[in-house]
């Protein structure tokens, strides 16, 4: 049987990029050849251009009826590109003004790629570009010179993310290197979790006081973005999933969702009910995703969790599931049974032998670690079965899927061909072949030594004299912003500017998060090699490498509380202890995973937990609740590259710094990047009252602005 191009199922709201996006194939221009920086060993790159419509609509993903964003018509398209081609994609924001008042525009970030000497195109927001505005245009344009396999496109600007402006970016093999495995179709599998209220109002109060005692009828007060109505599968949920009588999730002894899936956090705008029927015609589309397979048929998933706040373990009922890759890198294959952990930003592809009786097959995902979360489901269907029927077998609740346990997470290792480099037979060599980078540096994947050991702690501080609540690595809270420029940009035009801007630790300036705003003159740069400081700060924190360092960094998870990160003291304070799992996601690289592990990290003993051999080579890795993971990266890509959270709530309000590497060798700024404004409404502020007053005129009458507020 063929490849399917593009096997997904296409409902109302999901469609394919082959039916999406034009891609015009033809021999680049030499003004590209000019431009970027390319090995003369690929002579022949086309170029595939595409023009993103992004506009806003009205859609029910899960049978809620709210704003979505859509791209050329369609919500969270797949973007499939050839390995060694150049990529051109033109982006248009159409959205209203009003939708993106809060933040000022959007930027698209190409989630795992490299972008090896294109920082430019990286599309984060004042890292490495200008948001684009509302009613501009910005072009991306760079060569595809990253391993084949799946990867996520993403906005980057805010949380523009959970309004549905994302989706599965593949790679392809270039032309004449066949795929590494063999199997009858691919089918990319979208996981988000979705929110019924837009993605500002989430984040408009996650910056205020925490502090009830310095929250005011100006300030308001902090409200956390709750758990989401919804998991999607590909565009599709049910939020009815929890409602519907006699439907899934109303089963005898398992938990009653109807109290949290009624209006506790989002907003509903007047003239939209809570619950519409499936059958309304406000809902098209609004269904299951099925994915059909052939009895005896050997299946690849491309699963690609782009979620806000869900860390999910995916189950397919009946059906062992072998790992073959995770974050675009072949892995030794292995099989944890059904279900594997995907967590935000992070990847899995794996094949499945369509191998049971004939019938329809739960697949369902589980959010991990915060108790009430929905669970999203699909249907695995063989062809010939009966039609239009959900699994008879009892729909799997909340919870009953256990994740990974750490020694599975730690026994995922890179696939052996990549180390070897042995071509011995067909499949090692395509795998060889999808794998490489052209026309990268790095030829082998056996793990360095480190130049320079990193170590990052993690807290989630109350701090002065806001009283707001971050997060932060080394007691270092990153604003989104301050100045409004790109720091790429600033650090381009003059390579001093990080000298010029370090400030010595121990320094006591905070940034008012007000004042900030529109500002930011006061910006500050924090050495992370220095020891860090004994009270909470927020500034621009920054890791400056060298070309060809080897560093190493070791994330240890804690307590909230920790390292002086509530300054109210007593029972309030000390209440504060708990600790979270993190995904963590690094721009511009992949890394090695030498090992994830519980409590806190030793240096006489946890080394010797190591995978120095073949460990998992990711751009997304887990931090566990009260734990660590310890990673290695070569410094070999000049840019201004994010290392941050993938929790964009967490994001949003700190969890994040800047990898700035040879600042010497940065490549030249495009002509054509977007412009800043004067004042950039960065990290959602200041979102005070009257500030939300005056941004929402009366948007969608009153009551979607009390919501707001
Ligand atoms: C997507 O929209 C843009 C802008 O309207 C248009 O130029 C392009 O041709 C569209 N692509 C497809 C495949 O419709
Ligand atoms: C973008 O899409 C919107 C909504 O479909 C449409 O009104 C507009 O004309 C499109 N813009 C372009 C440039 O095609
Ligand atoms: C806001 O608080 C101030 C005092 O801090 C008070 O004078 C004012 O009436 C309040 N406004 C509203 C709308 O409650
Ligand atoms: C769930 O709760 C609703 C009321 O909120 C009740 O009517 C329904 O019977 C409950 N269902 C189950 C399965 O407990
Ligand atoms: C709703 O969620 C809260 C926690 O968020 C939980 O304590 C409560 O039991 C849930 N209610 C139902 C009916 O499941
Ligand atoms: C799945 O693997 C488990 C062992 O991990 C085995 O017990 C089970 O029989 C397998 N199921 C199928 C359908 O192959
Ligand atoms: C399922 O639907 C397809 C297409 O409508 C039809 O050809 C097939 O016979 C149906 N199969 C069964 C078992 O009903
Ligand atoms: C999935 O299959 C069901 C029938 O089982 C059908 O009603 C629904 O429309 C399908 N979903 C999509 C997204 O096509
Ligand atoms: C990137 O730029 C550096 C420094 O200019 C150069 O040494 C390296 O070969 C380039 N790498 C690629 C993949 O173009
Ligand atoms: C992280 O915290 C530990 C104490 O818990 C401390 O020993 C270590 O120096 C801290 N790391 C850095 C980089 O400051
Ligand atoms: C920022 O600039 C505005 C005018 O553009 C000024 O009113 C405001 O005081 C400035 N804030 C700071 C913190 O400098
Ligand atoms: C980590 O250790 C704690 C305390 O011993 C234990 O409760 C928890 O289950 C462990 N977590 C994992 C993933 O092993
Ligand atoms: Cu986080």
């Amino acid at each position: 049987m063929a490849t399917a191009r593009c096997a997904c199922q296409a409902g109302l709201l999901f469609a394919c990029a082959a039916l999406v996006a034009s891609s015009e194939i033809h021999n680049p221009g030499r003004q590209l050849q000019q431009t970027y920086a390319q090995a003369p060993s690929v002579p022949l790159a086309a170029v595939e251009h595409y023009d993103w419509n992004i506009t806003l609509s009205q859609g029910a993903p899960d049978c809620f009826q709210r704003n979505i964003i859509l791209v050329n018509n369609s919500f969270q398209p797949v973007l499939e590109v050839v390995q060694g081609n150049i990529l051109e994609i033109t982006v248009h924001n159409n959205l209203p003004a009003w939708f993106i008042d809060v933040a000022g525009g959007i930027s698209l970030h190409w989630h795992g790629f490299s972008l090896v000497n294109n920082s430019w195109y990286d599309g984060t927001n004042y890292g490495s570009q200008c948001p684009i505005k509302v009613g501009q245009s910005f072009t991306y344009r760079f060569p595809v010179n990253e391993p084949a396999g799946t990867y996520l496109w993403h906005d980057h600007s805010q949380l523009y993310r959970s309004d549905g402006l994302n989706g599965v970016l593949i790679v392809k093999p270039r032309e004449g290197s066949p795929e590494a495995w063999q199997y009858d179709a691919d089918y990319p599998m979208l996981l988000g979790d979705w929110f019924h209220g837009e993605g500002d109002s989430l984040g408009i109060t996650l910056n205020r006081p925490f502090d009830l005692t310095k929250a005011n009828n100006i300030t308001g007060h902090w409200r956390w973005i709750g758990l989401p109505q919804s998991l999607l599968i590909n565009g599709h949920g049910m939020y009815q999933d929890c409602v519907i009588p006699g439907g899934l999730g109303d089963v005898a002894g398992s938990a009653n969702y109807s109290a949290n899936c009624s209006v506790q956090y989002y907003d509903i705008p007047p003239g939209r009910s809570v619950q519409q029927p499936e059958a309304d015609p406000n809902n098209p589309g609004c269904s299951h995703t099925n994915f059909t397979v052939e009895e005896g048929g050997v299946y690849r998933f491309r699963i690609v969790a782009n979620t806000l706040e869900a860390i999910q373990t995916i189950c397919f009922e009946k059906h062992n599931i072998t790992l073959i890759a995770v974050d675009a890198v072949p892995t030794e294959p292995i099989s944890f049974g059904e279900c594997m952990d995907v967590n935000s930003g992070q990847r899995a592809d794996i094949l499945l032998t369509a191998d049971q009786e004939p019938g329809n097959y739960w697949i369902t995902t589980q959010m991990n670690y915060r108790v009430g979360g929905p669970n999203g489901y699909a249907v695995l269907h063989y062809e010939g079965s009966s039609n239009h029927t959900l699994p008879t077998t009892p729909t799997p609740q909340p919870g009953a899927a256990e994740p990974l346990t750490l020694s599975q997470i730690n026994s995922i290792e890179t696939n052996r061909a990549l180390l070897s480099g042995d071509e011995s037979d067909s499949s090692a060599k395509a795998l060889v072949e999808n794998f490489r980078y052209f026309p990268g540096d790095q030829t082998t994947l056996a793990v360095p030594n480190a130049d320079r050991l990193l170590g990052l702690n993690i807290s989630q501080p109350l701090i002065e004299p806001t009283g707001q609540l971050r997060w932060a690595f080394n007691n270092i809270v990153q604003p989104s912003s301050p100045p409004c420029t790109p720091l790429l940009r600033d650090i381009a035009l003059d390579q001093d500017w990080l000298g010029q801007h370090l400030a010595a630790p121990g320094f006591d300036t905070v940034l008012d998060p007000y004042e900030q705003v529109g500002n930011g003159s006061d910006a500050l740069v924090f050495e992370a090699f220095s020891p860090m400081p004994l009270d909470p700060v927020t500034g621009l924190h920054v890791l400056q490498t060298d070309l060809g360092e080897v560093i190493e960094i070791v994330i240890q998870n804690g307590p909230g509380n920790a390292f002086n990160g509530d300054y109210r003291g007593g029972a309030e304070a000390a209440s504060r202890n708990g600790s979270e799992a993190h995904p963590f996601h690094m721009h511009g690289h992949h890394f090695w995973l030498l090992a994830t592990g519980n409590g806190t990290w030793d240096p006489s003993t946890s080394p010797a937990e190591y995978n120095l051999d073949n460990p998992a080579y990711r751009d997304t890795l887990t931090v566990l609740k009260g734990g660590w993971a310890a990673l290695r990266f070569v410094s070999d890509n000049p840019g201004v590259w994010p290392f941050h959270c993938h929790l964009d709530a967490h994001f949003v309000i700190g969890h994040a710094m800047y990898i700035v590497e040879g600042t010497d060798r940065l490549p030249p700024m495009p002509e054509d990047m977007p412009v800043c404004s004067a004042t950039c409404n960065q990290q959602f502020g200041p979102n005070t009252v009257p500030f939300v007053d005056s941004a929402y005129p009366d948007e969608f009458g009153p009551a979607d602005n009390q919501n707001k507020r």
